[in-house]
């Protein structure tokens, strides 16, 4: 049986990454291909508790290394009991964010080192990196704007545009080193025409 294969939808707040990964999901069905949705933080029992830890707007003041670390245990999590143990079995994963989010909110959203954040990279994941990574990319006000039509705000979304201006810029940098595996798509045009490229992606990769 071959391993299966990982594919990540990544981009600020409010671009459509839930709906999008739903559209994904079903594109692969109707290949025929078995894949799982799963999400980071997130994705077990463990790492659901530290998502609501990281996501809590109340909690006192979280030291940027709290963050990563926090961050970091719950990929270990993810991985070890989900990520790997899928692909192993020859399912596709498809997941909500991974660790280009890092590269973005932590380093470039928290001025952490990119160092820092790919010694973890590799303590944590080995060689597991996504096979093919989506970023939907929008100006930063129209994700803010979708995203607080919700009427509810996370620690995450009470930040102020000059964070999520960085955070796009590293997301763009990550797709720029990273051009085989980051496809960008521009995420401020309308739903059908997004998903008409993701068709052309996914679609390019199955070939
Ligand atoms: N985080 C995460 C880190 O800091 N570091 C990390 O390493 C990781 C993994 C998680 C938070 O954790 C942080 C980053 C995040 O702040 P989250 O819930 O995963 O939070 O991320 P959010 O961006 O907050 O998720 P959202 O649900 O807000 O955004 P989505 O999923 O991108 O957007 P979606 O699909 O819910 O769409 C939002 C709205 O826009 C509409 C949808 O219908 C919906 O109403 N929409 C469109 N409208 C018009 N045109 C389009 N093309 C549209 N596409 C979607």
């Amino acid at each position: 049986m071959s391993r299966g294969r990982f594919i990540t939808l990544e981009g600020g707040e409010g671009v459509g990454k839930t709906t999008n990964l739903a559209f994904i999901k079903d594109y692969l069905h109707q290949h025929g291909i078995p894949v799982i949705v799963t999400r980071e933080p997130g994705g077990t029992g463990l790492a659901e508790k530290i998502r609501h830890l990281l996501l809590d707007k109340d909690s006192e003041a979280v030291s940027e290394h709290a963050e990563l670390l926090l961050i970091f245990a719950a990929r270990a999590q993810h991985i070890k009991h989900v990520i790997e143990p899928a692909l192993a079995r020859g399912i596709w994963v498809l997941c909500d964010r991974f660790t280009d989010a890092t590269y973005a909110y932590q380093g470039g959203g928290r001025s952490m080192r990119n160092s820092t954040i790919e010694w973890l990279e590799n303590l944590v994941q080995g060689n597991l990196r996504p096979d093919l990574t989506v970023l939907l990319d929008a100006p930063v006000e129209i994700g803010i704007e979708r995203a607080r039509a919700r009427g509810f705000f996370d620690r995450f979304e009470a930040e102020n545009i000059s964070f999520f201006e960085h955070v796009r810029r590293a997301y763009l940098l990550q797709a720029e080193l990273n051009p085989e595996r980051i496809k960008i798509i521009k995420a401020n045009q309308p739903l059908v025409d997004v998903q008409r490229e993701i068709i052309n992606i996914i679609g390019a990769f199955l070939r």
